[in-house]
């Protein structure tokens, strides 16, 4: 007999996970706990569609460099965001202007991250205050334009922008998100995201400290 236990997952609990990165008067970001936050987040990506596979499989991938990091010999180096700049800038293990002897390093995998959870702070703040009848495909191509596009070739943004017309609808994506009404969603967004924010915006400062904003 296989029984088979479908987990409840909301995406609040999602969200609120960042909450669980920030550590040192959130002065510091635990890599191990961004890492579960955002894989929380491919979950809800794989649940949209087959047609999302593409965006989430590059996510995916940059969840599992990172993961070999902290399983590898020098993990301890890659506890945190500050500890990994650190060790890898003193150790020259980052390609700082053009891709070279190092084109998979934790400054430059995160970075990738970082900009794609500017791009969901943006869709779940018009998510949040959006009205009934806003179209998601409207909310989620302008949010991309905004963030990601810049980084992205052509031929992507083309891909996504398709992609973006096989949105579920408003009502289906509060849904799907599993915490209740409408009301209760954007409530929970309104509650949630600042965890989000206050990570992004440490990430920011950090990256921005050290010039590694526009790693290869
Ligand atoms: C929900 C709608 C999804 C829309 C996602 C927006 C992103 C769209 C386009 C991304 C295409 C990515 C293809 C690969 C790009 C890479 O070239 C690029 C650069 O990396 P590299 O190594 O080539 O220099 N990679 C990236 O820019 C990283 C992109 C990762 C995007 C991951 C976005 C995953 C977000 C998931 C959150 C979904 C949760 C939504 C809430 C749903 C609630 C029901």
């Amino acid at each position: 007999l296989v029984v088979i236990v479908e987990e409840k997952f909301t995406l609040r609990e999602v969200l609120v996970s960042f909450k669980s990165c920030l550590v040192d008067n959130d002065e510091d970001v635990i890599v191990e706990h961004y890492l579960n936050g955002w894989k929380g987040l491919v979950r809800f990506m794989n649940s949209l569609g087959t047609i999302f596979s593409f965006v989430s499989k590059d996510a995916v991938n940059k969840i599992q460099i990172m993961e070999n990091y902290l399983k590898g010999e020098n993990g301890e180096r890659y506890r945190t965001l500050q500890s990994m700049v650190e060790y890898e800038l003193s150790s020259d293990l980052v390609d700082v202007t053009k891709r070279g002897s190092h084109p998979e390093s934790g400054c430059r995998t995160v970075l990738r991250l970082h900009r794609a959870l500017r791009w969901l702070q943006l869709f779940l703040e018009k998510l949040r205050t959006s009205s009934e009848d806003s179209k998601t495909s409207t909310l989620c191509s302008e949010a991309y334009n905004d963030s990601l596009a810049n980084y992205h070739p052509w031929i992507i943004r083309k891909t996504a922008t398709v992609a973006f017309l096989a949105l579920p609808a408003r009502n289906m994506f509060f849904e799907v998100m599993n915490v209740g009404t409408a009301e209760d969603v954007v409530d929970m967004l309104g509650e949630a995201m600042p965890y989000v924010s206050k990570v992004y915006d440490f990430t920011q400062e950090l990256y921005s400290q050290h010039n590694l904003l526009d790693l290869p």
